[in-house]
């Protein structure tokens, strides 16, 4: 029997088959009739691939799809999948999404594809939320990866905004710049209309819950990619196979 789609023959496995491992593991835990939110990134893309193939193949039925972002809402519109919204469904049974770093807590930090609302939204109102990512996103401690925490601003006064971040902090060795992933030479806009600024930490910024509430107290500030006790799982793939976390 050839290689399967979710194990490929023993060879040297890229980030992209463990991430591909690690979203079809996932999808396992859906069941017909569900309402499932449908992550963002390219890990979440083949657990939407994988759903779709599923319902093709008629071993899936009656799935309503919420997407986080207008980029899955249009990858699950081409592959047919039946969506809906929160106002329909304000509760869902199943959310599959990727994620940038997961701690061991695992708090995550998710959103630097600039949907972290959206996919917040759905993924707080989640019954169970399984988080698929591949071993490299797996950290100490949340910002630790060295990699951007993002949080999304109005755009009103974005560097004032930006200024007030900082300096919250600044104890913490805190970084911050706009994300310039430029688009005719302007700032990206969410699909929200919103800007995103990304927080870099030189070290570990503490309780997360202060964190939180102290970057969602400020004016003009929509949301931050931490995501604090909201996932069920973490299925991670690694070149040693598959590891599931839970709390
Ligand atoms: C999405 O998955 C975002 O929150 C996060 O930025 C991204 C991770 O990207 P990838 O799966 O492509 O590594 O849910």
């Amino acid at each position: 029997m050839g290689p399967s789609p979710v194990c490929p023959a023993a060879v040297s496995l890229n980030q992209d088959d463990l991430k591909k491992i690690a979203a079809y593991k996932a999808v396992e835990h859906v069941k017909s009739g569900m309402v499932l939110g449908l992550g963002t990134g390219s890990t979440a893309k083949h657990a939407v691939d994988r759903i779709a193939d599923l319902l093709r193949q008629g071993v899936l039925k009656d799935i309503v799809g919420i997407p986080t972002s207008t980029k899955t809402y249009d990858q699950a519109v081409s592959l047919g999948i039946p969506l809906s919204d929160l106002d329909s469904h304000p509760v869902v049974d199943l959310a599959i999404d990727g994620a940038d770093e997961v701690d061991s807590g695992l708090n995550l930090v998710k959103g630097r594809g600039g949907s972290l609302l959206r996919e917040k939204m759905v993924e707080s109102v989640s019954k169970k939320f399984i988080v698929i990512v591949d071993e490299s996103k797996l950290v100490k401690h949340v910002g630790g990866s060295g990699l951007a925490m993002p949080v999304e601003v109005i755009p009103f006064c974005w560097n004032h905004s930006l200024r007030r971040l900082v300096g919250m902090f600044a104890y913490a060795g805190c970084i911050g710049e706009l994300r310039m992933s430029v688009e005719n030479g302007k700032p990206s806009v969410t699909d929200n209309g919103n800007f995103v600024i990304d927080l870099y930490f030189e070290r570990d910024i503490g309780d997360l819950n202060e964190a939180s509430d102290a970057i969602l107290r400020l004016p003009g500030i929509v949301e931050h990619g931490m995501f604090i006790g909201l996932a069920t799982s973490v299925i991670v793939a690694g070149e040693e196979g598959i590891t599931v976390k839970t709390k």
